[in-house]
């Protein structure tokens, strides 16, 4: 039997769009076939392997202290367990990708959705949307670190009052969470280091982030941040770098509604643009860059 698919598209004035669902569900773990573990356990396997001495060790870490392995795709109930009594945190269970407000709410409230679904056996390197193993191996584990944790929550609540602003102020906000919870690295005793979602649930670009000379590595500033750009479709031209996930939540602190008034009159930064005032960690080269495509 094939694991059914919910996320539908339809086609609009604005393309292919995916039909967006709101209801939260039981995890429908009975119904997952001997080919979705195996999908969890060759992607499990395979990202942990390339994430030593890659992602940050927190990130391993707090997988080890939730019980993930790459056995079986696990049980929600079982993670929450251990993420409820440390964090506050609670996973819930979705189609797919939510509403933007929708998403919001939930994490303003400690709720971390994630799709239920994982992709199928070719899809291994790449797909469009979210799934289990992104949400899941990507995103949670950071949820068990307390400043992460009150990040990601005050972020949904930036988001909330966001979306009563306006289009404009949600998208400034949609690029602070794209450079930060979804592409973000973090400078570390060690070295450079991954703790972006994004980024560590894809295998090419855990190599790519770190190690190629074509991208920038900017430190990170919130109203650059703010102004730029970004790839949904390619590895990003620019990455921003983080020194602690204090630096994070510090940045989030101060009421953004005078941020959005100063941005409105401002031009956006295209992806790949180094800026004067920037801290360049690296100049990208700009190898293999795609002139458009940057949304
Ligand atoms: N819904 N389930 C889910 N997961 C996401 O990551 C997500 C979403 N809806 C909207 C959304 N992300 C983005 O628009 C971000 O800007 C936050
Ligand atoms: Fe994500």
């Amino acid at each position: 039997m094939e694991t059914p698919r919910r996320v539908e598209h339809q086609m609009t004035d604005k393309g292919y769009v995916p039909v967006y669902t709101t209801t939260v569900i039981e995890q429908p773990w009975d119904t997952y076939t001997a080919v979705d573990h195996d999908t969890w356990a060759t992607l499990f396997k395979r990202q942990r392997e390339i994430l030593v001495g890659r992602a940050a060790k927190e990130f391993v870490t707090n997988q080890e202290r939730l019980h993930m392995t790459a056995d079986a795709i696990p049980r929600f109930s079982d993670l929450n367990r251990v993420l409820k009594p440390a964090t506050g945190w609670e996973l819930i269970a979705v189609e797919g990708l939510l509403p933007e407000l929708t998403f919001f709410e939930h994490l303003a409230n400690r709720r971390f959705p994630v799709t239920w679904w994982i992709r199928k056996p070719e899809q291994l390197d790449y797909l469009a949307e979210p799934d289990m193993f992104h949400d899941l191996f990507g995103h949670v584990p950071l949820l068990l670190n307390p400043v992460f944790a009150d990040y990601m929550q005050a972020y949904g609540a930036g988001g909330v009052k966001a979306a009563a602003i306006g289009p404009e102020a949600l998208q400034n906000l949609t690029r602070l969470y794209w450079y930060t919870v979804e592409f973000g690295l973090i400078r570390t005793d060690e070295g450079l280091r991954i703790y972006g979602a994004g980024i560590v649930s894809s295998k090419g670009e855990s190599i790519y982030s770190l190690e190629s000379p074509a991208p920038n590595r900017i430190g990170f500033d919130l109203e650059r941040v703010m102004q730029t750009r970004y790839r949904i479709d390619t590895y990003q031209k620019t990455y921003f770098v983080i020194d602690s996930y204090e630096e994070l939540m510090e940045a989030t602190r101060p009421d953004f509604t005078p941020i959005y008034a100063r941005l409105h009159d401002a031009p956006s930064h295209a992806a790949g643009d180094v800026l004067a005032t920037d801290t360049v960690w690296q100049r990208g080269s700009g190898e293999g860059w795609l002139n458009d495509g940057d949304v």
